[in-house]
């Protein structure tokens, strides 16, 4: 199905979410914080649910009726990943709790154990926490030093200032491909061939780009991408790592217990083969089951079709913002077909506070977010202690962002109003 404007199609995906079909404070939910989390359709809730109503049981353990039938789902589930982001193989998609973890389970495994004191760590400014804290507290324990990639004037991802970085010192770059607060799409694979040419292992944060775009993590090349499932209409508690084979046979466990390992032996242990050797635990079954759901939906609608009708929206939503006064977005702007830049806008009204922005909007009924998003850093070298954020999905449309648009106008009259 091509997703259009046309009435009846937007109609029809809209009908698959029964979130979105509520008032709050009596008027008609507007959600814009799908870069927070995205909703779920039936499909998927009608997938969880049919896990724990017919087939819950713990998996790879039993061997009655219904621990099969919950390993087989669960293993349908990491089959149905891998080949979304085109995995060479299914031994390299581990799951864990949500990208923050995935991220971790690289810092604690690969970078505890390969990082020392002078090797330097490559990041950028505009990174969400979870990928500069992990590494911070790797960088204090092996003494390898944290670089940053700074932002060009149009508040992109700089290149030329990246390729400056990069020598034998460095040993990892960890970025992230859609900044959740600027909006750029990053050039990740020019980021993973000059890594790798200078000898640098290179991880992608893809949070921001596996629900919206088709990602093909041979065609990247990196070495580790990360994701979380409740980004891409999957449920919380779900996220994934995925890494070359050869590189995660060589990392340690993360995690030690149940599920991950071969023998246990009272002075030692041996461990699972890929990828278990990364899931201790009893993992998040119900949850693995309906991202898997979560694949089939978005895999269905298709995600060249997510993505173009995206750029329609990005391109309606700028028109829009660009005509109100004292309003700046952050990051670069989009072509005038909403190409090259995500379906989100961060952004500060002068004189206005984003949080009091966002709670009045909240009182129309539209839901965005406001703070740091998780990018202080950013924030600060933005010259801003916050700013309020529109972010859309596939069943979001230009009506919904019409009633933003009027409702953000009138939050702003107001708050000239008072402060005359
Ligand atoms: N960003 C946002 O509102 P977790 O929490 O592990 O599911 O995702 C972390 C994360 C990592 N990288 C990027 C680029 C992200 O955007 C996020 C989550 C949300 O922008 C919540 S802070």
């Amino acid at each position: 199905m091509v997703l259009t404007q046309e009435k009846s199609i937007a109609a029809k995906i809209r009908s698959e979410f029964p979130i979105l079909h509520q008032e709050v404070h009596g008027k008609p939910l507007i959600y814009f914080d799908n870069a927070a989390t995205s909703q779920k359709p039936l499909a998927v809730l009608d997938s969880w649910r049919h896990y724990y109503e017919k087939d819950n049981a713990n998996v790879h353990r039993g061997i009655h009726s219904l621990s099969g039938r919950a390993t087989d789902a669960y293993e349908a589930a990491r089959d149905k990943l891998a080949e979304f982001v085109n995995a060479a193989s299914r031994k390299e998609i581990v799951f864990t709790r949500n990208a923050t973890e995935a991220i971790n389970l690289v810092a604690y495994s690969w970078g505890l154990n390969n990082l020392k004191s002078g090797d330097e760590i490559i990041l950028s400014v505009m990174e969400h926490h979870s990928n500069i804290v992990p590494w911070q507290i790797i960088s204090q324990k092996t003494g390898a030093v944290i670089k940053y990639v700074e932002l060009t004037e149009t508040e992109e991802f700089n290149l030329e200032q990246y390729k400056s970085l990069l020598w034998e010192k460095t040993k990892l770059v960890s970025v992230v491909h859609v900044s959740n607060t600027l909006g750029c799409i990053n050039p990740v694979e020019e980021i993973v061939k000059l890594g790798h040419e200078n000898g640098a292992k290179v991880l992608i944060d893809a949070c921001q780009s596996l629900p919206h775009t088709k990602i093909n993590v041979q065609g990247i090349g990196c070495d580790w991408l990360v994701g979380s499932g409740h980004k891409m209409c999957g449920p919380t508690g779900i996220g994934f790592l995925y890494g070359k084979e050869a590189i995660l046979t060589a990392m340690e466990p993360f995690l030690g217990g149940g599920e991950m390992i071969a023998d246990v032996f009272l002075e030692k242990s041996t461990y699972s083969e890929l990828p278990h050797k990364f899931e201790a635990g009893t993992p998040a079954i119900g949850e693995a089951i309906a991202l898997g759901a979560a694949v089939d939906y978005l895999t269905k609608i298709g995600m060249e079709n997510i993505h173009t009708y995206e750029e329609e929206l990005t391109a309606y939503l700028f028109k829009q913002l660009g005509e109100i006064p004292n309003l700046r977005i952050y990051g670069p702007k989009p072509s005038l077909e909403g190409k090259g830049r995500a379906a989100l806008a961060a952004f500060n009204v002068e004189g206005i506070h984003a949080s009091d922005l966002s709670t009045l909007l909240d009182h129309e009924g539209v839901a965005i977010r406001s703070g740091h998003h998780c990018t202080q850093p950013l924030h600060r070298i933005l010259g801003a202690a916050g700013s309020a954020r529109a972010s859309l999905y596939f069943y979001n449309t230009r009506e919904e962002i019409d009633a933003f648009i009027v409702a953000l106008k009138d939050t702003i009259d107001f708050f000239g109003t008072v402060m005359e």
